[in-house]
């Protein structure tokens, strides 16, 4: 399974942050992308930088042939096209596609090269905004590393086991 994150917190040409995600779907959709299955679109208090608008955040399941790098690069085409400039770290941004999980590949994250793509996305277990969505459309996906369900991390995100 392929997941794909979404999130926006800044208008650009596609429109507001809803309608720039929603644009961002249908381009998930061109050849040789296919989205099988997008979850509910949800607004969230931002992460990491707090003094910015709240994001909208959705994950889509996607199937494709591209390998990880060319899919990659794919995303940030998109990306570009929505209007992200800047790069800042956890910044604003018009348009953000992260590669949450490529068929389970496990990629280390490479210390001093911070363009390298890591898989799964290092950031998965601490993002409530990516594990509501798994948890709606991919009831049966675990985490490559952990083998965890995305309901099993959300708990333990929230410390609800630990009470
Ligand atoms: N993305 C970030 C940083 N913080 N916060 C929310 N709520 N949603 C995001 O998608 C997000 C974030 C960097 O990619
Ligand atoms: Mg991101
Ligand atoms: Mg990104």
């Amino acid at each position: 399974m392929i997941l794909i994150g979404l999130g926006s917190n800044i208008s650009g040409p596609w429109g507001s942050p809803l309608a720039t995600l929603q644009r961002a779907c249908v381009e998930l959709n061109q050849f040789p992308l296919h989205v099988l299955k997008l979850s509910s679109i949800i607004e969230t208090l931002p992460f990491g930088v707090l003094n910015q608008p709240n994001f909208v955040n959705a994950v889509a399941i996607i199937e494709t042939a591209l390998s990880p790098d060319a899919l990659i690069r794919k995303l940030h085409m998109i990306e570009h096209q929505a209007g992200r400039r800047r790069r800042r770290r956890w910044g604003p941004r018009c348009l953000d596609l992260d590669i949450l999980d490529y068929h389970g590949q496990v990629r280390p994250v490479k210390t001093g090269n911070a363009k390298a793509l890591a898989l799964p996305h290092p950031a998965i277990a601490e993002r409530s905004f990516v594990l509501g969505p798994i948890a709606e459309i991919a009831r049966n996906w675990k985490h490559p590393v952990n083998h965890k369900s995305a309901l099993v991390m959300i708990q333990k995100l929230y410390r609800f086991n630990q009470a």
